[in-house]
């Protein structure tokens, strides 16, 4: 596995990748890997002859009082899960290399960037697609492997993508879990072992809201009460937002008469969660 710090390197290494007919996939995380992020490695490496990874905690994407500086760092851990993975190109550029001083311009996705999460973050989703952007102009592939995990964020990549039309083919990948029910988070590791507990609410919160569905419940007011409900009986877990909306639009939808996003957010101590399903 090759890794790069520089944005010449990383082009010149993906140029030459493409020169040679080679059709290449990549993977943008901020590190701290786990099951989840190899699932795109593994969907990458099946869909594409070359896999790029980059590893950036992206300052951008951080809002003032968020976690920053205490997001893990694992970066011997994860170049050795990289490396058995097979991936060809590591790239993880220092933040001085991604944004140089005085950079002023940015890419927003407007409207869709102030939904879920966006409404408690500002600034957030700006940050993400300026960086994805980024990292599509330096890495130029073929296709970007995104986790439905972060359900906002990929529905607004694909928009930022169509809008600029931008080359990249995008593939959402399922949410993996602990065998409990808990999706796979790099922030997990915050959690002290009465909050990883506590943390069950969101998924208990869905699949509760999937019980009902699957009964045959189909008012979106209805739904969201029996989510909110479960996630407000631990006093320990405060409620970022719990919501049923249009995966495209992500606009709140009255009746869930085709397929709907259902999405929360939780803080569980200091550690803010995330988590969703689709249905039907
Ligand atoms: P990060 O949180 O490191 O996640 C990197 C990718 O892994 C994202 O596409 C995310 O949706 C996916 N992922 C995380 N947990 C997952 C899980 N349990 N199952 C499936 N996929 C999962 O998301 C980011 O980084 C950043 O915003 C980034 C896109 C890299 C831009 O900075």
């Amino acid at each position: 596995m090759k890794i790069y710090k520089t944005i010449a390197d990383m082009r010149a290494a993906s140029r030459t990748a493409r020169y040679t007919g080679k059709r290449l996939g990549l993977v943008p995380t901020m590190g701290a890997l786990h099951e989840g992020h190899l699932s795109l490695v593994r969907a990458a490496r099946a869909k594409c002859d070359g896999v790029a990874v980059s590893i950036f905690v992206n300052p951008l994407q951080f809002g003032p009082s968020e976690d920053l500086a205490k997001y893990p760092r694992t970066f011997e851990r994860d170049r050795e899960l990289l490396e058995k993975e097979g991936v060809d190109i590591l790239f993880a550029p220092t933040p001085e290399e991604m944004y140089p001083t005085g950079a002023v311009t940015y890419v927003t996705v407007e409207g869709l960037s102030e939904k879920l999460c966006g409404k408690s973050r500002p600034g957030h989703f700006r940050g993400v697609t300026t960086v994805v952007a980024k990292l599509f102009h330096i890495v130029e592939p073929d296709a970007a492997f995104f986790g439905q995990k972060d359900a906002a964020q990929a529905t607004i990549i694909r928009r930022m993508v169509q809008d600029l039309n931008l080359p990249v083919e995008i593939a959402v990948c399922p949410i993996v879990r602990e065998p409990d029910g808990l999706a796979m988070s790099s922030r997990n590791a915050y959690l002290s072992p009465q909050e990883r507990k506590s943390a069950l609410v969101l998924h208990r919160a869905l699949t509760e809201v999937k019980n009902r569905f699957d009964q045959g419940e189909r008012n979106a007011i209805n739904l969201i009460a029996a989510g909110t409900q479960v996630l407000t009986q631990d006093p320990t877990v405060r409620l970022d937002y719990f919501e049923i909306v249009n995966p495209v639009t992500l606009d709140p939808v009255p009746e869930l008469t085709s397929c709907a996003l259902v999405a929360g957010a939780a803080f569980v101590g200091n550690t803010r969660l995330i988590d969703n399903i689709l249905l039907p």
